[in-house]
């Protein structure tokens, strides 16, 4: 147990409540394989400053009393360089920032390390909500509006001790992903996929911010993530389950978006890969492209470039060509759909590809 001082301080502090049951002074619990590693980099640095500004303190204050000035007629001696004392206060600094950096260096890899068996969410921000859905499951959860307050907090599930993927966009402008329990932050950047890849270790209902100043609502644009057991996420994953609606619209999206678009009419998507008018899709993600801008890899964000703002990268073979342009006639979810459709064509699993029962379990 924390003293009264200390509980009230924390919560104050970051308005945490219910998360703060086994929190530190400084943390609220740790809730993910991440936490831990966060916070010892946290300690370390907060340790060893500590230590040298009561060092520095004590040199200071003891320098400043014995060679204080004893009479009037008393001059300073001559400052001159010393070596030792210069390679030392460059060396040691260096060497401490280099083990920060690598120690934290390799805490960040780890966030952008996707195991196969992750499970997957496509995250939309949206002045000022949350939309969360797991293209694997067909399921979506959106926001719920309190009239009074104008909060909109989306509630979503996830199961204990298995790893799942984030993937971040934006309809409009900078937001940021936060969950502290689970000591990840990232922001949703307009027109481009970020993400981190994080695994919930502890059953319980933790917060989701808004980490990035959005606008008005900025501060209602809020969210729980309830991380369940295995018999909870089971029953979660069955059909009748109410929480989080059922996307009735799957499953095919993919699929009916791109003939609604007119996309089939200009793109085969067979493995013989054949020419209609624009190139054909199959086998495209992950393959490296040649384009008017150079070779690129075609990854989600080349995709999304691609059907967004087409003319950016012209395919090379295709110059004289036009696709036309669908800035700002597909929402965010319609563009995911129209990838994860893309990614599935020669029946690879990807991150949006089919339920699987090896990637839910
Ligand atoms: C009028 C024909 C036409 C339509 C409609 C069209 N495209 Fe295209 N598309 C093209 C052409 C031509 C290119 C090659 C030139 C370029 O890169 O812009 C292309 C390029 C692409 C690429 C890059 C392919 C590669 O090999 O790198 C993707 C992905 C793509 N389109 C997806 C779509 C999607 C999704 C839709 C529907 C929302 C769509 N296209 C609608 C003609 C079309
Ligand atoms: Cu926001």
């Amino acid at each position: 147990m924390m003293g009264l001082s200390s509980h009230w301080l924390a919560d104050a502090a970051a308005g945490l409540a219910n998360d703060m049951s086994d929190a530190s002074f400084w943390m609220p619990t740790q809730a993910s394989d991440q936490a831990s590693r966060v916070d010892s980099l946290f300690d370390f640095i907060l340790w060893l400053s500590v230590f040298f500004f009561v060092v520095l303190m004590a040199a200071t204050v003891r320098f400043a009393w014995k060679y204080r000035q004893k009479s009037p007629n008393q001059r300073t001696s001559p400052v001159k360089h010393n070596f030792k004392i210069e390679f030392l206060w460059s060396a040691v600094p260096t060497v401490l920032l280099v083990v920060i950096f690598a120690w934290g260096f390799n805490d960040f890899t780890a966030l952008s390390a996707t195991p196969s068996n992750a499970l997957n969410l496509r995250v939309v921000a949206k002045q000022w909500a949350w939309t969360v859905s797991y293209p694997q499951l067909d399921r979506e959860c959106t926001p719920t509006i309190d009239p009074v307050s104008g909060t909109q907090a989306t509630t979503f599930y996830l199961p204990a001790n298995q790893p799942f993927t984030v993937q971040l966009s934006s309809d409009d402008v900078l937001h940021s992903f936060w969950i502290p329990a689970f000591r990840v932050k990232k922001d949703a950047v307009p027109n481009r996929y970020t993400g981190f890849t994080v695994t919930p270790t502890v059953p319980g209902s933790y917060h989701l911010f808004c980490a990035e100043y959005c606008g008005t609502n900025h501060s209602r644009m809020e969210g729980t993530v309830e991380v369940l057991n295995a018999e909870d996420w089971a029953k979660f994953l069955s059909k009748e389950d109410e929480r989080c609606k059922l996307d009735l619209k799957a499953p095919n999206y993919g699929e009916k978006l791109f003939a609604k678009y007119g996309c089939a009419g200009c793109h085969s998507v067979t493995e013989d890969r054949a020419t209609v008018v624009g190139p054909g899709l199959y086998g495209l993600p992950g393959r490296e492209e040649s384009t008017s801008a150079g070779k690129v890899v075609a990854d989600d964000d080349y995709l999304r470039e691609s059907i967004v703002y087409a003319s950016k990268k012209i395919v090379s073979g295709f110059e004289g060509k036009q696709m036309p342009s669908f800035e700002g006639r597909l929402s965010e979810q319609e563009i995911g759909a129209l990838i994860d459709y893309i990614k599935g064509l020669d029946g690879h699993e990807n991150d949006g590809g089919p339920t699987n029962d090896d990637k839910n379990e």
